[in-house]
């Protein structure tokens, strides 16, 4: 994987045309604008879509312009990771080629002088144990069947109840973040325990950074119409950064 890399995530692109997508693109096409001179790679952290499902043919082309700029940036020589997110893991072929490598479940990298964890950071709470179940029937594949059968506007409208309900969830209180933190620490403990030293999710749509004796939780804010939050990792040390 070409260093520098950068880690951004929870862009959330949704299929409807909206102000708020097209500040989206044009924040992240400033961004790739800022980094095209240190070619490098990007790390898409997952939930880069709102709702993304890939048909086996005739996919409508909602994300045209999102795909162009992948393309341009490939072209120029900046590799493209993508892991998914619980907003966009029905990723198909298609997708897949316009990314150096797409991954449906959790990372280990070992790059420069350290070993990175890398998750989308869904499913980790222990209370998260009914999500995880449906965590499990939303990616089989005989679900993603039935839903490829059902009408195209249907299955948006599903798909739209259910990212609304999910992102209801982000509304959390002071205790409850707390809670998260804590919880988020003792899963970055056990990846340190196993080596790793730095571990990186998006998910949780605000930054939070914890390090001890040299380890480190990063996780990172997610890119709005207004900030486009990353994380740059040169070999030796990552640091947070905004556009
Ligand atoms: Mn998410």
């Amino acid at each position: 994987m070409q260093l520098p890399v950068y880690f951004f995530g929870d862009n959330h692109f949704s299929p409807v045309e909206s102000l708020s997508n097209d500040r989206k693109l044009e924040k992240m096409q400033e961004f790739f604008e800022s980094i095209k001179t240190s070619r490098g790679s990007v790390f898409i952290m997952g939930d880069f879509f709102d709702y993304y499902f890939e048909y086996q043919k005739n996919n409508p082309d909602y994300y045209i312009d999102i795909f162009d700029l992948l393309k341009s940036i490939k072209n120029s020589g900046i590799d493209i990771y993508f892991i998914a997110g619980n907003h966009d893991y029905w990723i198909g072929d298609k997708f897949r080629s316009l990314t150096t490598k797409s991954y449906l479940h959790d990372q280990s990298l070992s790059l420069g002088k350290k070993k990175i964890y890398i998750t989308h950071g869904d499913g980790i709470l222990s209370w998260d144990r009914g999500y995880r179940a449906l965590k499990f029937i939303l990616r089989s594949r005989i679900f993603r069947l039935f839903y490829s059968l059902l009408p195209i506007n249907i299955a948006l409208n599903i798909a739209k109840k259910i990212s609304y309900e999910r992102k209801d969830s982000h509304q959390v209180n002071e205790k409850l973040l707390n809670k998260i933190h804590t919880e988020l620490i003792k899963f970055a403990k056990s990846k340190w325990e196993l080596g790793h030293d730095i571990v990186i999710m998006g998910h949780y749509h605000h930054s939070f950074n914890f390090s001890e004796n040299d380890k480190h939780l990063i996780v990172l804010d997610d890119c709005s119409e207004e900030k486009f939050n990353f994380a740059k990792y040169d070999g030796e040390s990552i640091s947070i950064e905004s556009l």
